[in-house]
């Protein structure tokens, strides 16, 4: 390799670590009450224990970056921690509409298989997904092609309890565990619409290596 080659591949590589700093890809994180989005949002921040939250969120926060920095790569995303009461639904739409959402973090936990009764997560996947897979915006306006996210990933968190409530049978894998199973329709419509759909487990609380390790999977694999 030529000085000047290795001079240029240099700088090169100081261009691209430089854009992918300033340049942040736009992540939306959705899911019903207490399912731990205000908690991602710390996680992301400062990797770590985060302290319990005590408040639910009201509304909608401005959307802030943060370095997701994994195996020596490094990546700056940018979210808005918005509350998952259903009245706050229609702020996840404005979200993703106003910020050209690239990625969509759709978070739940373990309370459907608790009660079988409880369709907290159900509900609020059912309204994501059609107003995702639509064509038009509810403001009336046609979705451009670049108006439709790149993926959604399907976080199961509080993996460190639901894990050994509910434990793998023998030779299950995780993607088959029964706590995605009220999910597969709305996949598969997402599927359909050319949006790739994959499920993941996290303990956003405890482990910041699973969250880290899950957005930059989206951000390489989709
Ligand atoms: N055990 C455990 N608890 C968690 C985890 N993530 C979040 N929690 C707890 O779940 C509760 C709700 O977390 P939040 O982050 O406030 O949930 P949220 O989705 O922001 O709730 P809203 O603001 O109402 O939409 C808190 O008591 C958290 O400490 C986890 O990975 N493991
Ligand atoms: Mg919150």
């Amino acid at each position: 390799m030529s000085l000047m080659t290795g001079f240029a591949i240099l700088v090169g590589e100081a261009v691209i670590g430089f854009w992918k700093k300033v340049h942040a890809i736009n992540f939306g994180v959705y899911g019903s009450t207490m399912v731990g989005k205000t908690t991602l949002s710390h996680q992301l921040r400062t990797r770590g224990e985060v302290p319990q939250i005590n408040q639910r969120t009201v509304g909608l926060h401005r959307a802030t970056r943060k370095n997701v920095k994994i195996d020596g790569d490094s990546h700056t995303i940018k979210s808005a921690d918005i509350g998952g009461e259903a009245i706050y639904w229609k702020e996840w739409v404005k979200d993703m509409q106003k910020r050209r959402v690239k990625y969509i973090i759709f978070m739940i936990d373990h309370r459907h298989l608790d009660t079988e009764a409880n369709l907290d997560h159900q509900v609020a996947w059912k309204f994501l997904v059609d107003t995702i897979v639509s064509d038009f915006w509810p403001t009336g306006r046609k979705k451009r092609d670049s108006d439709y996210p790149m993926a959604i990933g399907i976080w199961a968190n509080k993996y460190d309890i639901w894990g050994e409530k509910y434990p793998l049978e023998e030779g299950e894998t995780i993607d088959k565990h029964k706590i995605f199973e009220p999910f597969k329709y709305g996949m598969r419509q997402l599927n359909d619409k050319g949006i790739p759909c994959f499920k993941y487990i996290v303990s956003a609380k405890s482990d910041p290596e699973m969250v880290y390790r899950g957005v930059m999977t989206m951000i390489k694999d989709y």
